[in-house]
């Protein structure tokens, strides 16, 4: 089922609010499109990042092993545009989501950091993040608190540096892809918002949900791969859509604690 939102005007129909309040087991996949409202480009479509940069010279290994000044350059822009970013309404309601389920984890494929500045606790970041570094040669990591210096960077080891994400061709870690798969299908409720889901393997993950008897909410400016699997797709901007959806969920408790003189009445 698909809805197309004007925020305020959305409609849930009462069996999804039910299974959402129902849930003791929640996750959220997201994409690049969460992060768009807080100034971050996404990837594909118009105005995406991959309709300016070759993806080949910039998130493969073999970009970065015939020109690393290049990628490290792209990675540098990317870290100070991200610096600049806040988290917006969506990462804020995910991550006050995350207080309300005895489960529930963030499965993004972003490596902005945005979930964690906004809140988020339990993270799985498929993609890896920006903010960290990683050895060539022994795989070290090196964390950083503001755009990267000297280009390219070098470990004490002598070796070069990497940005510590996943390019296109590696496999994601072991440890982010058990987490991802073992939420993702033991989630009696799944949120996907703001990606493509062309890229796997995190576009099956709502498969994992789907297959075991889970529910599938997308939320995404319009249509994807995932619309026809979704049982509920809603077109509209993240930052509008999950405040609305998460207030019309409206848990019996969040109320009394947020207004307990006019429920104990
Ligand atoms: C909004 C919105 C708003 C906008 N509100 N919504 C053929 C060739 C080569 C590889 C493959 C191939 N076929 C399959 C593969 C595998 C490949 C793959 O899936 N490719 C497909 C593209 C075809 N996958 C891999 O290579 C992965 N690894 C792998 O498979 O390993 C196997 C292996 C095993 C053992 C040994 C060796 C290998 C790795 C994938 C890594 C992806 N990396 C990137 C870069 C990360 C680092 C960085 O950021 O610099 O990850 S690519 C890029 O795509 C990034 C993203 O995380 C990822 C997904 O994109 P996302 O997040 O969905 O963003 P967009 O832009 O696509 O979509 C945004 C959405 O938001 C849109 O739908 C908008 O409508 C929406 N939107 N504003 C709501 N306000």
């Amino acid at each position: 089922m698909s809805c197309v939102c004007g925020a305020d005007s959305l409609e849930i129909p009462e069996d999804i609010l039910l299974s959402i309040r129902k849930a003791k087991r929640v996750s959220v996949l997201t994409g690049a499109g969460i992060s768009a409202e807080s100034g971050v480009p996404t990837f594909r479509g118009a105005g995406g990042i991959w309709e300016k940069y070759d993806f080949r010279k910039l998130a493969t290994p073999e970009g970065f092993r015939d020109d690393p000044k290049l990628a490290w350059e792209w990675y540098r822009l990317r870290q100070i545009e991200i610096q600049k970013a806040k988290p917006n309404p969506a990462h804020e309601t995910i991550a006050d989501m995350e207080r309300h389920f005895e489960h529930f984890a963030v499965l993004t494929q972003n490596i902005d950091g945005l979930h964690k500045r906004a809140g988020s606790r339990n993270i799985v970041e498929l993609h890896g993040n920006i903010w960290r570094m990683r050895c060539t040669r022994d795989g070290t990591t090196i964390d950083l608190d503001s755009p990267v210096g000297d280009i390219p960077p070098f470990c004490h080891c002598g070796s070069i540096l990497r940005p510590d994400v996943v390019w296109f061709g590696e496999p994601l870690s072991n440890e982010a892809m058990d987490a991802a798969s073992k939420a993702a299908s033991e989630s009696e409720v799944m949120f996907v918002v703001g990606t493509s889901a062309v890229v796997y393997p995190a576009a099956a993950l709502p498969i994992l949900t789907k297959n075991s008897g889970g529910l599938v909410i997308e939320i995404n400016l319009e249509e994807t791969d995932l619309s026809s699997y979704a049982d509920l797709s809603i077109l509209g901007p993240a930052g509008e859509v999950l405040p609305v959806l998460w207030r019309k969920t409206a848990f019996p408790e969040r109320f009394m604690t947020e207004h307990p003189i006019i429920a104990n009445r």
